[in-house]
């Protein structure tokens, strides 16, 4: 007996202790795989030991999936993403393994419960936002769906920043994910690739006679993989996602070290370590630093010499039928350099022609775009692509040739086209236009809800649209109803695998039977105790995180997202503002308690996203700190906002606040997690908020605001100050405001923030909604203080959420795009 097995039968008071394999497992990783011998056990040890011990069941179906992937013919799909927001993996992969009961059963001989051994993995937070939470959920869906799809990706040493708050700033701090180990990733040095950068090209006559380009004088790194498993649900699937991480090519170079040049020769190491040493933290814009593309580069040409070292593996030199046989997703214009790195690795590597080559990468490109806002898009100068990338540039120089002298002769005599279509925007300082290198590349170019697709194919791409409508279409985002709804709310779970079975978790289409129940008085109490269970779990969280006491009877109203000035958390502030106003001159009749929760991440050089963090600080202080107001509303910003934040606030809420300026946000996913999760939504006609108000009917929404064609014939003659003046309730709020009253020790503080809101440029047009937001705020309250009404619409919006899972969105990937099926 091992002195642990000891411990356990003295606590269970009997010499033979039945252990179950799983508590075996665990029992032999924590003495023989941790060395940990100890009586007193440490929760992080814990924790690892469980981690391996589910890793070990993965390990067995993971490699039978890699084998099913080698032997069959199937088409397969490379997902090219420079961000997955992963999140934690631990109770994920109890869920889909169905280790539920076993694993709570293995903690709890440990006197502790699994929820809060959890607690001790740190969030894979290697992206930013939604673009990055999009990726890891499709993942969870092809393994959900057995599709063969890989993801690739950078394993950045440090992921999002966290954030904490300082007299009411956001303050970032550096999140060493990696500090404790990761049990989720192997490593697997044998597939190790070689990058190369800097250097020039030169002409050369190869092996066949032809000649070709070669590209000389380079400065190497090594891509070393870590794959992590990525399990399906209860189906025996493990896809892989594997994460790149820079390496010198050398640990020392020996010249140096000869010399005596010790530092030096280990500083190549630090310099190509750099490369994946950090996420950039900016969310929907572009980061143009040199560091910024080599990650990009990195990323790319290690995952497509990958994907080509099994091709050739298999097939030789015959690349007949590498483009039907392979399709790579490009998750935005981060991996554009996929179409000239392709092209590279065909022309120069594998001895294929321009044209064999254009035709396979044309065939097996596709390009997703997450984004309308202008300075989101990616534009690399000239000058430093060609420094970095030389090869590369030339190619991207004869694609656009070629691309343009195809317009010209489709188009003739259309000069203006030509210059607004060309990859490379002409001036001083010429840059390349990275969406249309990918559109140009690739077969198939979609958007992620279908306004932002119209909005796309009418506006921002209209030309290419011209030129090729049949590229375009559109896949509207979904989330995982694993780990949204089954894992995070264990209540409704429980309820609806009672009410209408478990064949939700496959499929979420089947929970519409749920609709059914909703006229069912005993069911809605039912319905209603789950939510307000979830209520006070997020209570004990918000007091845990910020001090600030909330009330489970209020109405919880939360907006959780990134910082950003058109997803209007301003306007948000105002309406608290507001309502703040109204308590104090007793205006209160019909007025429901509200709990008011915001939360989300600026990024660092982002200054007024900053200063609206300090806003929001600054109001909850004062409302919170006023007995005259404390039954009414309470305010909180909830500090470093992330995946795991998300898993227990999105089952707590009752309200959903989705009110971008209608246009702008290109989807939305928060704006599904909290669908399923029973939460009504607030919000305007943008993003996926559409559908959501299609499928849930519009007597289970509450919008407001303008839609996008308003808010661009509002945008030629916007007169914020006359709303103002107007209004008497907005007025007081700008009093207020301006007056100081949230910064009275730091006058001036705020006015970029309410000169903005006065600014007949300002494209949020927050005044133009921001009368139609208090209104239906009001018709808010009102529902909620009917609670029989509320939790009908309640269970109306659950019922009507399949469409938003990614399993639906995901098949319609594989069906339409990726024309790939599952494996059998
Ligand atoms: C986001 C969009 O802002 C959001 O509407 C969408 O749901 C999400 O992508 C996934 O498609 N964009 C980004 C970004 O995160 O960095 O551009």
């Amino acid at each position: 007996m091992t002195v642990l097995e000891k411990q356990l039968s003295r606590e269970n008071n009997s010499v033979n202790v039945a252990l179950s394999p799983l508590d075996r497992e665990v029992l032999r990783h924590l003495n023989y795989t941790l060395g940990c011998l100890n009586e007193n056990i440490d929760s992080n040890y814990l924790y690892r030991a469980l981690a391996i011990a589910v890793r070990d069941r993965l390990v067995e179906h993971w490699s039978q999936t890699k084998s099913k992937m080698d032997e069959s013919d199937n088409r397969r799909v490379y997902y090219l993403s420079l961000e997955f927001l992963i999140g934690r993996s631990l109770c994920n992969a109890i869920h889909n393994l169905d280790l539920n009961e076993n694993a709570q059963k293995a903690a709890h001989q440990y006197g502790i419960g699994l929820e809060e051994l959890a607690e001790s993995e740190h969030d894979a937070g290697l992206g930013n936002g939604g673009l990055g939470r999009l990726a890891a959920c499709f993942l969870d869906s092809c393994a959900n769906l057995e599709l063969p799809v890989v993801g690739y990706g950078i394993r950045y040493e440090y992921g999002m920043f966290h954030q904490h708050i300082e007299n009411g700033r956001q303050v970032e701090d550096p999140d060493h994910w990696l500090r404790d180990g990761n049990p989720w990733e192997m490593e697997r040095p044998e597939d190790e690739r070689r990058i190369r950068f800097y250097g020039q090209t030169s002409q050369v006559i190869r092996d066949d006679g032809q000649t070709g380009v070669e590209w000389i004088n380079t400065q190497d790194v090594l891509a070393i993989p870590y794959d992590m498993p990525i399990p399906g649900y209860k189906n025996g699937t493990v896809n892989t996602l594997r994460l790149w991480k820079a390496t010198a090519t050398s640990e020392f170079d020996l010249d140096e070290f000869n010399a005596g040049s010790y530092s030096e020769a280990v500083a190549a190491k630090n310099s190509a370590e750099q490369i994946t040493m950090v996420l950039y933290p900016n969310d929907s814009s572009e980061n143009g630093k040199e560091l910024r593309l080599k990650q990009q580069y990195f990323l790319v040409s290690s995952s497509l010499q990958d994907v080509l070292a099994t091709w050739t593996w298999k097939h030789g030199k015959d690349f007949s039928k590498f483009g039907e046989k392979n399709c790579f997703q490009l998750n935005d214009t981060h991996p554009a350099c996929a179409v000239p790195e392709l092209m590279r690795l065909l022309m120069d590597e594998h001895g294929q022609s321009w044209d064999q080559a254009w035709e396979i990468t044309t065939q097996c490109m596709a390009y997703t775009n997450h984004t309308l806002l202008p300075e989101a898009l990616e534009r690399w100068s000239v000058r430093l692509y060609g420094n970095l990338l030389p090869r590369l540039l030339e190619i991207i120089y004869e694609i656009n040739r070629r691309f343009l002298q195809m317009v010209a002769e489709k188009f003739p005599g259309d000069k203006d086209l030509l210059h607004r279509v060309s990859l490379i925007e002409e001036g001083h300082d010429p840059h390349i236009r990275m969406a249309y290198l990918s559109i140009v590349g690739s077969y198939s170019v979609n958007g992620v809800a279908q306004l932002h697709t119209d909005l796309l194919k009418a506006g921002l791409f209209s030309d290419f649209h011209n030129i090729w409508p049949e590229r375009f279409n559109n896949k509207t985002n979904g989330v995982t109803q694993r780990r949204w709804l089954a894992h995070c709310n264990p209540g409704l779970r429980e309820l609806l695998n009672e009410t209408i079975g478990d064949g939700w978790q496959k499929d979420l289409s089947k929970i519409k039977q749920v609709e059914e129940h909703c006229d069912d008085a005993e069911f809605r109490v039912r319905w209603t105790n789950v939510k307000q269970d979830n209520k006070k779990a997020l209570t004990n969280y918000v007091r845990q995180n910020t001090g600030v006491e909330f009330d489970p009877s209020f109405l919880f109203d939360v907006q959780v997202k990134r910082i950003h000035e058109y997803k209007r958390q301003l306007l948000n502030t105002l309406h608290c503002i507001h309502l703040y106003d109204r308590i104090k001159r007793g205006d209160t009749s019909g007025m429901v308690p509200r709990c008011v929760l915001i939360g989300g991440k600026a990024a660092p050089g982002y200054h007024l996203a900053k200063l609206i963090v300090k806003l929001i600080n600054n109001v909850a202080s004062v409302v919170n700190s006023d007995p005259e107001t404390r039954d009414l509303l309470r305010m909180v910003f909830f500090p470093n906002y992330r995946v795991s934040a998300m898993e227990v606030i999105c089952p707590g809420t009752d309200l959903s606040e989705q009110i971008s300026t209608a246009g702008k946000e290109a989807s939305g996913t928060g704006n599904m997690k909290f669908m399923m999760n029973g939460a009504l939504t607030v919000g305007t006609l943008d993003g996926a908020n559409i559908e959501i108000r299609e499928k849930a009917g519009a007597e289970n929404f509450f919008l407001f605001g303008l839609n996008a064609p308003e808010v661009v014939e509002t945008r030629k003659n916007y007169r914020p100050n006359e709303i103002i003046a107007a209004d008497e309730e907005i007025r007081r709020v700008m009093e207020m405001l301006e007056g100081g009253m949230f910064n009275q020790n730091e006058p001036g503080l705020f006015d970029i923030l309410t000169t903005g809101l006065r600014n007949p440029q300002d494209q949020w047009v927050t005044m133009a909604d921001f009368r139609s937001y208090i209104d239906v705020q009001r018709e808010v309250g009102t529902a909620y203080q009917n609670q029989d009404l509320w939790s009908r619409m309640s269970i109306i919006n659950v019922a009507n959420s399949g469409w938003f899972s990614s399993d639906r969105t995901i098949q319609q990937y594989a069906d339409e795009i990726w024309k790939v099926k599952k494996l059998s």
